[in-house]
């Protein structure tokens, strides 16, 4: 028996009754192919290539929009300042914003690049969020993610940790905690590596910690970095306040990281009581069956064989990284997945397959055409954060960053008006884009309710 509304009215719990709902990241004016990414097959494979902002952004929204209509609570987190000028004069250049730009671009241009990059779009990146019903104070916890393995990802967490105090204050019901120390002892890269199981999204839940890096005995990949640590992990459980006794922490394949999955949401995803992985995700995936299956009775597993979909085809199709969502009014597992996923033929099989097969808990799949971000490897689950919310907690939220239809509108009117249809490597450089960027995230705070969240405005 699969039940599976939207508001856990399954369970008998203590517990209010809760909904999960998505904070995707919109799409930043300065999207661009810079191959920045080590480890991330698209992004080295898509690197200089023009890209498009406005449509990058626009994709992101339909998106969006469709959640929205189909009942899920849907929210959206801005995008980042960038260029980021106060990266660059923290690193000796000095003088207009103009001229650093020029000096940049022509002594250091990856630094440039990376003061540039809009990946912030992929708020599964942003942080680990625990639900109240799973922590000791009862309150919702966000740890921003240090991004520590990467240049351009490590600038995210001082204005993520601003976008989501104001998206979520701080009190009654949200606890935000600082990032670990960006180092590569504590790698973090947020929910993109961490999975929560439950019976009803309001029941106290199982936390699964999947990382690449533990202890020396463990095994390594030998190509690219493990980019989540086991010691993060440990410290985001433990400043959560999670229960021991609830929490899983289990090695991601180094084998699979050396194919392309440089976080566990390219190879597995979890929602409610349903995991969705790929055979050759985990180091022990027995282990971690047992362990969950001892924890919650009514835990489902839907392995994929690489004899179906090889890790190549997961990784080129974004399979794994669809969104696994419960809609309301439907008793089963939906998938929301990329275009990529329809194009590969073993992909698109197996996924009829599944939808197909009645005892399979998944009973649908949509597709969407994220192909923009898809080039830098980020899908449909990268770009969201997922954040479970009793009703209190949901009317604790700043109103102005949920998605209704106005707001849908309302947004895509504003990336109409500032976003740019071309970008190359060389326009990062363009001083006139950077003041581009900085009135459309002007208007955006006051669009959304957020108040002084970016260094230019502060
Ligand atoms: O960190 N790509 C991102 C993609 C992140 C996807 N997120 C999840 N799987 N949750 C990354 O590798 C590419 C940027 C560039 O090359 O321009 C980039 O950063």
């Amino acid at each position: 028996m699969f039940g599976c509304g939207n508001n856990g009215a399954m369970t008998t719990a203590i517990y209010p009754a809760a909904i999960e709902s998505n904070f995707d990241g919109l799409v930043g004016p300065t999207h661009n192919y810079a191959g920045l990414a080590h480890g991330n097959v698209a992004s080295a494979k898509n690197a200089d290539q023009p890209s498009n902002p406005r449509e990058a952004a626009l994709q992101g929204l339909r998106k969006m929009r469709a959640l929205a209509e189909l009942g899920m609570a849907q929210g959206v987190l801005p995008p980042q300042e960038r260029p980021h000028i106060p990266t660059l004069k923290a690193l000796g250049f000095s003088g207009k914003d103009a001229d650093i730009l020029a000096k940049v671009a022509r002594e250091a241009p990856g630094l440039l690049a990376a003061v540039s990059s809009a990946s912030s779009m992929w708020t599964a990146n942003a942080a680990t969020v625990s639900p109240s019903a799973d922590c000791g104070d009862g309150k919702v916890h966000f740890t921003p993610a240090n991004l520590a393995s990467h240049l351009h990802r490590s600038l995210e967490p001082a204005t993520t940790a601003r976008a989501l105090a104001a998206t979520f204050p701080a009190g009654q019901h949200f606890v935000h905690h600082a990032p670990l120390p960006a180092t590569p002892a504590m790698g973090d890269e947020g929910a993109a590596n961490h999975t929560r199981l439950c019976a009803g999204y309001g029941d106290a839940g199982l936390e699964l910690f999947v990382y690449g890096a533990g202890s020396e005995a463990e095994p390594k990949p030998q190509k690219y970095p493990a980019r989540q640590t086991r010691a993060a992990c440990e410290a985001i459980a433990r400043l959560h306040g999670l229960d021991g006794e609830r929490v899983h922490h289990q090695q991601q394949r180094p084998e699979v990281i050396d194919q392309g999955v440089f976080h566990n949401d390219v190879i597995a995803v979890g929602n409610r009581e349903l995991l969705f992985f790929h055979e050759e995700a985990f180091v022990d995936s027995r282990a971690l069956r047992d362990w969950t299956r001892a924890r919650l009775p009514e835990a489902e597993f839907v392995e994929v064989a690489t004899k179906d979909v090889s890790v190549a085809d997961a990784v080129s199709s974004y399979l794994f990284n669809s969104q696994l969502l419960c809609l309301p009014g439907t008793k089963g597992h939906t998938l929301i997945v990329a275009q990529e996923c329809q194009e590969n033929g073993k992909v698109w099989a197996c996924i009829q397959r599944l939808v197909a097969d009645e005892t399979c808990p998944i009973e649908a799949a949509q597709v969407f055409d994220l192909r923009q971000s898809m080039h830098n490897g980020g899908g449909p689950a990268c770009l969201r954060l997922r954040v479970v919310l009793t009703d209190a907690e949901r009317t604790a939220v700043n109103p102005g960053s949920w998605i209704t239809p106005e707001r849908a509108d309302a947004l895509e009117s504003w990336v109409r008006r500032h976003y740019r249809d071309r970008l190359v490597l060389a326009d990062l450089a363009d001083p006139a884009l950077l003041d581009e960027c900085r009135t459309a995230l002007d208007r955006l705070t006051q669009l959304l309710g957020l108040g002084s969240i970016y260094d230019f405005q502060r």
